[in-house]
């Protein structure tokens, strides 16, 4: 996954629980939460929009009727979200309108309530964690005289302190999962609700039984939670970097801005890259998916798909390959860098160890040629053995997590000793700059939540006819709960100006009640349109809320995105409405 997505969880969950892979994908399946789980505590929900879409496509998508049936055998749903519709209504979910990024805040209380009326199990903790004594002295408050009781949790995120110890005494004792979405760590601080996630799951005793513990996003993406595929998929050889310094994806305007100077990361200090252009000046046209040859496939899906080429490229745009080999090419290494072979071969190549380890097994296993003119070939999947932390739970002197003390670390002496007052020893409640209380809320007191579009990935597609039908005047939409609605004299369809000291956009209104009062929701990937580039504070007009967010690192540790949530301030927009130009070729252009 790349940084973005998993940021703060890539860089925690390695420290505490073992590599973010086997545990995001294989730990807890969804056949499993059909037949297995008791009671699904779902932060950040997992929202049927995400669900459909992943990285190398999907060729299944179970999601629904998953929940569905898990739902009818009697499984309990709760919703932990700003946003309702983040599970599908057909499974009832209770919904626990929470103030976003305060989850840490809830599982602090919900531990706390576990702790003190003892329904934590004592004896998963001893065997199978470390660290449960400092981070205790920190839950009840020996080391800060604050303890972490359902009464200070519900004052920070908004959720009643009854309903707090209820939850926490439905968890105990039952088969209870905890799923933490991708956005929850999208955020600042984004490695504590990861890290406190599964100390509650560690808590109730559940982890690396089928369907209980802790999974991370599952339901954030499609291919989480499926069985592996029993056979290698084609993949290009990535050679070796002859540099091994990088720099985390979410820190790249930093560096850009701020070349030569110093950061934080992971327990290293790392000298940034020094780039000299700030924007592209050369844009080498490439082809979509539709325009060249390609394989489709993904470890989550037990479909291969030929994608043969739909439509001939659009005047003079190649193929990625093409432009990194004619660029190889004129750096004098195109032949090692093509090893001879058109995009094709490659594909005939790469599907080589494919149809190979298919033989071996007996399987159909058709030529490369066969397989292209098919259209497709289905790939045999493994059965699902609960990764790691099964072999942990049923030994874990035997199978001990890849983790320094081969345990579930509940408190990380490693993170301890890098000495980061953002990210210390074991999981806290850290507030952010900008959240409901803070400073800045004053002036912009609307919580907003930048997350994934329903009617597209990310910006691609924005100009398709599906983004265009959820656009209003050409506006990105904007939920806004009818009460701030009412209070700033906007009324739905109307065109809005969301603003901080960052930037502004415009969007258009849509009142919903499926959001917590004080949340407003612009998704991203409107097509930047600001109306003057130049400008220090971007307008887009378009509704980019990127424009908004604030580009700062989670913490020291991950140094990950945090472009989930910001606040804002709105205002009806009465202007004439700036005409959409982001869809035009840029002046000079042919
Ligand atoms: N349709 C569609 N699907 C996608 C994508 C897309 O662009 N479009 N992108 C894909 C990619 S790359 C990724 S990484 C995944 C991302 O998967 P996620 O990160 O899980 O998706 P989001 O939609 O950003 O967030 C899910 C929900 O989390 C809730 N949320 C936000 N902040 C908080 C918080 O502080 N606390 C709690 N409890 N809830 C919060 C919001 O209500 C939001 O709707 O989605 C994938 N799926
Ligand atoms: N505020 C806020 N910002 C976010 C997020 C959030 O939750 N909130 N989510 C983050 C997440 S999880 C992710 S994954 C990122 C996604 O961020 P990106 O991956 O950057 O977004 P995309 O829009 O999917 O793709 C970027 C560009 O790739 C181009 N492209 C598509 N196909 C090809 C191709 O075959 N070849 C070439 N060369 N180019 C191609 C598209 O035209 C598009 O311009 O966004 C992040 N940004
Ligand atoms: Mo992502």
């Amino acid at each position: 996954m790349n940084s973005y997505s998993s940021g703060a969880a890539a860089v925690i969950l390695p420290h505490i629980i073992g590599p973010q892979a086997a545990v995001a994908g294989n730990n807890v399946s969804w056949a499993e939460l059909v037949t297995e789980s008791s009671l699904v505590l779902a932060f950040g929900g997992m929202a049927l929009k995400n669900n459909d879409v992943a990285g190398g496509g999907t060729s299944q998508h179970i999601a629904r009727d998953s929940l569905a049936t898990a739902r009818a055998r009697g499984a309990e749903f709760h919703l932990i979200g700003p946003l309702r519709d983040d599970l599908p209504t057909l499974v009832e979910a209770v919904w626990h309108p929470i103030r976003p990024g305060t989850d840490v805040a809830l599982m602090l209380g919900l531990t706390h309530t576990l702790v003190t009326q003892g329904l934590h199990d004592r004896a998963f903790l001893d065997r199978y964690c470390t660290g449960w004594e400092t981070f205790e002295t920190y839950l009840l408050g020996d080391s800060d005289n604050q303890p972490k009781d359902a009464t200070w949790a519900a004052a920070i995120c908004g959720i009643p302190a009854g309903d707090i110890i209820d939850l926490a005494r439905r968890c105990a004792g039952r088969r209870t999962l905890i799923t933490c979405s991708q956005s929850l760590q999208r955020a600042e601080h984004g490695e504590q609700p990861v890290w406190m996630g599964v100390v509650l799951a560690a808590l109730l005793g559940q982890i690396g039984l089928p369907g209980g513990g802790f999974a991370y996003a599952l339901g954030s993406t499609s291919n989480t939670g499926k069985p592996p595929l029993a056979v290698p998929l084609p993949t290009l050889p990535i050679g070796r970097n002859g540099i091994a310094d990088f720099i985390p994806v979410a820190r790249i305007a930093d560096m850009l801005l701020h070349p030569g100077e110093a950061f934080d990361y992971d327990g290293q200090s790392l000298s940034a890259w020094t780039a000299t252009a700030r924007h592209a000046d050369i844009v080498l046209p490439a082809t979509i998916t539709l325009e060249r040859e390609d394989i489709g496939a993904t470890a989550g899906d037990p479909l291969m798909i030929a994608m043969h080429r739909a439509v001939s490229p659009y005047r003079e745009a190649r193929d990625d390959y093409d432009i990194f080999a004619g660029l190889a090419e004129r750096l004098g290494i195109g032949e090692a860098f093509t090893e001879g072979r058109s995009a094709r071969q490659w594909l005939a190549h790469i599907y080589e160890p494919t149809r190979h380890a298919l033989a071996e097994r007996g399987i159909n296993a058709p030529a490369f040629d066969e397989f292209w003119e098919a259209g497709e070939l289905a790939l045999p999947v493994d059965v699902w053995d609960g990764g790691i932390l099964r072999d942990f739970r049923r030994n874990p002197e035997a199978a001990p997590l890849p983790t320094p003390s081969g345990k579930i670390e509940i408190a990380s002496t490693t993170i301890a000793g890098f000495g980061y007052a953002d990210c210390p020893g074991h999981p806290i409640w850290l507030s952010s700059v900008e959240s409901a209380g803070s400073p800045a809320a004053s002036r912009f007191p609307l919580q907003l939540i930048a997350n994934q579009p329903a009617a597209r990935l990310h910006s691609q597609l924005d100009f398709g006819a599906t983004s265009l039908a959820s656009k209003i005047k050409g506006r990105e939409p904007v939920r806004i709960h009818p009460q701030d609605a009412a209070a700033r004299g906007i009324r739905d369809g109307d065109i809005v100006r969301l603003y901080n000291e960052r930037g502004a956009c415009l969007a258009g209104a849509v009142l919903s009640e499926a959001l917590r009062p004080g949340i407003v929701q612009l998704s991203t990937g409107a097509w930047y349109d600001p109306e003057d580039p130049a400008a220090e504070a971007p307008f887009c007009v378009h509704g980019n809320p990127n424009v908004l967010t604030r580009d700062a690192g989670t913490s020291r540790l991950a140094q990950g995105c945090t472009g989930q949530l910001t606040l804002v301030e709105i205002e009806r927009f009465s202007g004439p409405l700036p005409p959409i130009t982001a869809f035009d070729p840029p002046p000079g252009a042919t």
